[in-house]
C-alpha cells in the first residue's frame, strides 16, 4: 500500500499509528507540503483534493483520514477488532466520535490557530469560545469513559489524540480540562510507537506553527 504523507500533519499521524497497531507495512510515500509538492500533477491526478493522507491500494485510491482508518481496520484488522468493533451500537458511537472530530474539534482548531499564527489575528474572541465549547463536549466524553467511545481504545482515541497533540503544538494549556490531559498522557504511554510518530510530527508541527508568527513581508 502506498501512504502519501507528510509527518507533521496529524491527519497522516493518526493514520501511521493506527498501522502501526495492525502491523501494517506502509510504502511510506513523503510529499513536501511546504514545496507544494500535493500540487503537482501526478499527485493531483491520484487526488484532486490535493491532500494528504492518501492511500492506494491496489485500484482503491482513498483520502480523508477517518475513512482510511476504517478502511484499514475493515480490511485489515482481526474479525471484531476492538479498535472498530462490528457491534452496530459500539460502531455508531465511535463514528460519533470521529465525525465530532472532523467536523467540530479539528474544524474549530484550525479556525482559530491558522489565522492567529500565520495571519495577526486577536487573541480570544468566539473562534476561541467555540474551540473551547468543542473541548468541553470532549472532556463530557472522557468524564463518563475512560476512552473518548466507552471502555476501549478505538478509532476514534487515535484520531483525537492526533487532534488534540496539536493543542501542544500550539502551547494551549489543557490543564482546565483535567479528563483529557489524563487520557492525553495515557495515550501517549500505550500508543504504540507514539513518540516516533505523533511527538515527533507534533514537534514539527509546531515548528511550523512558531515559523508563521513572523511571516516574511
Ligand atoms: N479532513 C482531511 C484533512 C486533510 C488535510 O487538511 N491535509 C493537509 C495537511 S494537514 C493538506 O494536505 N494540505 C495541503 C492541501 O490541501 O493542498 C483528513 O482528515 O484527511
Amino acid at each position: 500500500m502506498d501512504f502519501y504523507y507528510h509527518p507533521a500533519s496529524p491527519y497522516c499521524r493518526s493514520v501511521m499509528l493506527v498501522a502501526k497497531a495492525l502491523k501494517l507495512n506502509l510504502n511510506m510515500q513523503y510529499i513536501d507540503l511546504m514545496k507544494d509538492e500535493q500540487l503537482r500533477p501526478t499527485f493531483a491526478a491520484l487526488n484532486p483534493f490535493h491532500c494528504v493522507p492518501t492511500l492506494v491500494d491496489n485500484d482503491l485510491t482513498l483520502w480523508e483520514s477517518r475513512a482510511i482508518l476504517v478502511y484499514l481496520v475493515d480490511k485489515y484488522g482481526r474479525t471484531n477488532s476492538r479498535l472498530y468493533p462490528k457491534d452496530a451500537q459500539a460502531r455508531a458511537l465511535i463514528n460519533q466520535r470521529l465525525f465530532f472530530d472532523h467536523g467540530t474539534l479539528s474544524t474549530r482548531l484550525e479556525d482559530y490557530y491558522y489565522p492567529l499564527y500565520f495571519e495577526g489575528a486577536t487573541p480570544g474572541g468566539e473562534k476561541l469560545e467555540k474551540l473551547e465549547e468543542a473541548l468541553g463536549f470532549l472532556e463530557g466524553f472522557l468524564i463518563t469513559n475512560p476512552y473518548v467511545a466507552g471502555p476501549n481504545m478505538t478509532l476514534a482515541d487515535y484520531s483525537l489524540v492526533a487532534t488534540v497533540s496539536t493543542l501542544e503544538a500550539v502551547q494551549y494549556d489543557l490543564s482546565k480540562y483535567p479528563a483529557i490531559a489524563a487520557w492525553y498522557e495515557g495515550c501517549k504511554a500505550t500508543i504504540a510507537d507514539y513518540q516516533e510518530i505523533n511527538e515527533s510530527g507534533m514537534q514539527q508541527y509546531r515548528a511550523y506553527f512558531e515559523s508563521g508568527l513572523h511571516p516574511v513581508a
